[in-house]
């Protein structure tokens, strides 16, 4: 391989092995970063290996309650860390902010649209979430669109819709929910952009860390492997994932409570401020707090732990450990 600086650069992998899950969203994006690496590494030849994870095997309970960090993520790691796949291929916002050792996170792909999606039933076609009929299913197993939801539309019910984000949808044409929220992003990875009914504005709910993005994992310290990933890296997308995975870490959230956040850089083109904006929230929706910080987009982690910080100060330590209280005694 030489770069066009002449320079030869260390022997990589002939091959590269990619773990990733099974599901239809997991094989689309799978695809993607395959394509995109064969597109920039033509002599590379990359294998697939899909398996299932505990999250996609555990259907009948509530994600929440499940409450195991790296649900979605720990049987791709094991395949890393017996070296049997060089990279694991992850939703971001699957990813739990501290990895196992041994490994790492070796790049984060451009981001999607990071918004969520009213999809309605046909019968709700003309309504908004604001006009839902009172009493109205809205089927999500996350607790940050259950809390958010409910502090803004107090008339709404929630039911835990777990599956597939298809599963989901032929849930929602059944007649189990009244509508759903889903990632934007996966709906549009998988061709079904169709089905959004609206876009769900930051003002009345905030995405999950690192939601549109995909993480690529890979053993700590392996060279020849970040170097070839080093292609599906999208700066502007890490620095903004970098600030609030820091915020999610810095509150010791899993993936599974109700935190949100939002970022955006000031002047783009300039290296302008990075902005991020996050809220904690109680399972109720009565308590929500929020707060928004902005610094020199060079240290993101610091704009996270930030705002961790004053969110921390404004009560959302007492929030968190309610909510770990219920919804996983055990932990
Ligand atoms: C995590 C959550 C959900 C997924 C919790 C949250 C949604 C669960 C649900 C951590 N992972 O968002 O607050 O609503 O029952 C997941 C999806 C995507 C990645 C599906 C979705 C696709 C979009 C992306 C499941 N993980 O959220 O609609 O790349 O961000």
């Amino acid at each position: 391989m030489t770069s066009p600086t002449g320079v030869v650069s260390p022997p990589g992998p002939r091959t590269l092995r990619i773990a990733s899950r099974r599901s239809q969203l997991a094989m689309v994006q799978t695809h993607w970063v395959r394509d995109e690496l064969r597109g920039a590494h033509p002599d590379l030849s990359i294998s697939i290996e899909a398996m299932a994870t505990q999250g996609d095997k555990i259907l009948d309970v509530a994600l929440a309650k499940i409450g195991d960090k790296g649900l979605f993520t720990k049987e791709l790691e094991a395949q890393m860390l017996v070296d049997r796949a060089d990279i694991a291929v992850h939703s971001l916002k699957d990813l739990p902010t501290n990895l196992p050792e041994g490994l790492m996170l070796g790049c984060i792909t451009e981001r999607e649209d990071p918004a969520d999606a009213l999809v309605v039933h046909a019968k709700h076609l003309d309504k908004t979430l604001a006009t839902l009929p009172e009493g109205a299913v809205v089927g999500t197993s996350s607790l940050r669109r259950l809390a958010q939801l409910r502090h803004h539309y107090p008339h709404l019910e929630f039911k835990d819709v777990r599956g597939n984000v298809i599963t989901r949808l032929e849930k929602l044409d059944s007649g189990d929910y009244d509508c759903l929220i889903l990632a934007a992003a996966g709906l549009g990875r998988l061709g079904l952009a169709d089905r959004i009914h609206e876009l769900i504005d930051p003002a009345i709910s905030l995405h999950a860390v690192g939601q549109g993005a995909l993480g690529i994992e890979c053993r700590e310290g392996d060279a020849s492997v970040l170097e070839l990933i080093q292609v599906l890296e999208h700066r502007p997308t890490a620095l903004r994932c970098r600030a609030e995975r820091a915020f999610l870490r810095e509150l010791e959230g899993g993936c599974q409570v109700p935190i949100g956040v939002n970022t955006s850089f000031s002047a783009p083109e300039a290296g302008g401020d990075l902005v991020l904006t996050g809220m904690v929230a109680s399972l109720d929706g009565q308590r929500l707090i929020r707060d928004q910080v902005s610094g020199p987009q060079e240290d993101p982690e610091a704009l996270g732990i930030t705002l961790a910080r004053r969110l921390r100060e404004q009560g959302a330590g007492p929030i968190l450990e309610e909510i770990f209280a219920t919804v996983r005694p055990e932990a």
